[in-house]
């Protein structure tokens, strides 16, 4: 075994090319055995294993710096920088995070977890390196998904001005969670028709220099197939019109075609994109058949249940919705499967739009539908709405735009960890004047809210709701608010999924439940002012939360009570969503000690 304990990056230097592909071969085992148990994303390491090796092969980290785009394909880097035998607690409490983190290794140059990133970083680093007199390299890994984003571009735009020592690595799959979209995909299968770009232009370079330039106008004719040669060679290339030096396409999974890319692209010490090509999954069949399943999947030991997720109920409601009223178009950023749009996609074709991975576009281009009488939907991840904070303000709120948010893992996601939770889209969307934000306890509430935010709201209406399921109560009919009360003269306000939590407290306080959260409304004040004392919990940030703005609106109407509020502080890092909201106090024994002043 090649793989043992004690590999490291200075290991594989040693190690022959031959000795490398073994490596390889026994890297994709270990992964498909550890993460197949902890969960994880599977079909992406395994697609980037040889691409790790090779960039290990040739850069010294933490001298050099490695960004990881997204960070979810960093495993194998986890495994060469020490992490080995912590792969069995990836993902899990007090283990290791699935994406690159500083605090967990020097070799993690950045932080990883959302998409588009990496350019932006890696230049950062690269200038900051320049003005210590740092002559080492950068690089940026970045997949053609990732590509999708603004924030790439962005970071192309300002690279290429430079003489950084950046290397960008674009690794084109032609998959982002779901197959790829968008022109800049096409132009990049349009690069790579042109076979063998690197090497033809290699052996054309030195023909160029080989050519004697005999007689006046032989040197002309000459001089002009030079000309016409590099016109199509340097010029008809979108990188390095913009500044890069541009290698590629180079088959990723071929270990001696990527050191020597690297290498090159290390020795010329400016930007340099090096584009490689491979395959999803790879070495793993179920995984290369099917990528889009295998790009996260859960733990083995997860319980399977067969209850009907928020996102499933979402899904469905809305193609129930959009069979009736053909003014509504969904919209996601990348997230086809992971929002429940999948059934909406399959059904009405015309009327869905993936975007790609770029949240401030899909906002905008709602808002653009909007102003043309559709009622669009944007499925998206809270905490990947964060991206699109002006977007909504300026887009859609000023001119009171009518567009419906699905906001999925709104609170606690489990074991993405921090960079996944839906924690901010509450503060967000409720400091937006004229927004409204639902936020259900379970799948049928879910389904009431959708409707009214469709069909009743103006401007901004938002209906947030987390991963998983619940279902609790299937008979009630729509209320903005729910008030669960037997004189008791202690009150919990809460809302969402963990109201459940709070009504097995119902022994010892009355429970207020909004489902409709913001704008806060007279009768919830009403309710809370009966109260001698309130307890107020939320699964979202507690600074800036509905919480604390119902919590000053008592206290500046003269509310005299006792008054607590109980919310998310700070960044939590993976673990199961359970052990979260317990670690937050905010599972019905944290509530019942706040409480009863346990
Ligand atoms: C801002 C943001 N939106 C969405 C996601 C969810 N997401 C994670 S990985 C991914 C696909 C990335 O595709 P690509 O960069 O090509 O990498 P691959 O998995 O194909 O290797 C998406 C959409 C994210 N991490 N960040």
């Amino acid at each position: 075994m090649l793989l043992n304990k004690n590999i490291s990056a200075e290991y594989i230097k040693s190690l022959s090319l031959e000795e490398r592909r073994r490596l390889c071969k026994e890297l994709r085992a270990f992964l498909v055995r550890t993460v197949t148990e902890t969960g994880g994303h599977l079909a992406s390491n395994l697609g980037t294993v040889e691409l790790t090796v090779a960039l290990h092969s040739v850069f010294t980290t933490p001298e050099d710096k490695i960004v990881f785009d997204v960070g979810h394909q960093s495993y194998v880097h986890k495994i060469i920088t020490g992490r080995a035998q912590k792969m069995n607690m990836l993902r899990c409490e007090n283990g290791i995070s699935g994406f690159p983190r500083c605090d967990e290794s020097v070799h993690d140059s950045f932080i990883g977890g959302h998409s588009g990133i990496s350019i932006s970083a890696a230049l950062g680093i690269a200038e900051a390196m320049k003005l210590n007199g740092d002559d080492h390299s950068v690089v940026a890994v970045i997949g053609d998904g990732a590509f999708t984003g603004g924030e790439a571009y962005e970071g192309i735009n300002n690279a290429g001005k430079t003489d950084c020592n950046l290397v960008v690595v674009l690794n084109e799959n032609e998959m982002s969670i779901s197959k790829n979209t968008g022109a800049f995909a096409l132009y990049l299968a349009q690069i790579r028709s042109s076979q063998k770009y690197y090497r033809t232009k290699k052996s054309v370079e030195s023909i160029l220099q080989k050519t004697p330039v005999v007689g006046k106008s032989i040197g002309k004719a000459a001089e002009k197939a030079k000309k016409m040669l590099r016109a199509v060679l340097y010029n008809g290339n979108l990188f390095e019109d913009l500044g890069f030096k541009y290698l590629g396409p180079i088959d990723g999974h071929n270990l001696e075609e990527l050191t020597e890319a690297l290498t090159v692209a290390k020795l010329m010490k400016r930007p340099c994109l090096v584009h490689i090509y491979t395959k999803k999954g790879k070495g793993y069949p179920p995984a290369e058949s099917n990528s889009g399943e295998y790009h996260g999947i859960p733990p083995k030991n997860q319980l399977c249940t067969n209850a009907v997720t928020f996102t499933e109920r979402f899904g469905r409601k809305l193609c129930d919705m959009a069979r009736n009223d053909e003014s509504i178009c969904a919209v996601t950023a990348a997230m086809k499967y992971g929002t429940g749009l999948q059934y909406f996609a399959k059904e009405f074709p015309t009327r869905f739009f993936d975007v790609g991975i770029a949240e401030q576009h899909a906002v905008t281009f709602c808002a653009g539908l909007a102003s043309m009488g559709k009622i669009p939907v944007f499925a998206v991840y809270s905490s990947f709405l964060q991206r699109s904070f002006d977007q909504l303000v300026h887009d859609c709120a000023i001119e009171r735009r009518h567009i419906v948010l699905g906001i999925d893992r709104a609170g606690f996601v489990g074991e993405d960890g921090e960079t996944h939770h839906g924690m901010f889209d509450v503060q967000m969307l409720s400091c937006i004047p004229n927004a409204t934000i639902y936020s259900p306890a379970d799948g049928t509430e879910l389904e009431q809210c959708l409707e009214k935010a469709v069909y009743e709201d103006k401007g901004i209406a938002a209906v947030r709701y987390p991963r998983g399921a619940q279902e609790y109560d299937t008979t009630a009919p729509y209320s903005d608010i729910k008030h669960f009360s037997s004189g008791k003269s202690r009150l919990i306000f809460t809302y969402g999924r963990i109201t459940a939590e709070a009504l097995k407290l119902k022994q010892f306080c009355d429970i207020l439940q909004a489902v409709k959260i913001f704008p806060i409304s007279a009768e919830i004040i009403d309710i809370c002012k009966k109260y001698d004392e309130i307890y107020m919990f939320e699964e979202a940030q507690k600074s800036g939360g509905i919480c604390e703005k119902l919590a000053a609106l008592l206290q500046n109407g003269g509310y005299k009570g006792k008054l607590t509020v109980t919310a998310a502080e700070g960044f939590m890092p993976q673990a199961k969503a359970e052990r979260q909201l317990a670690l937050q106090g905010l599972d019905s024994e944290g509530m019942k000690k706040v409480v009863l002043g346990e």
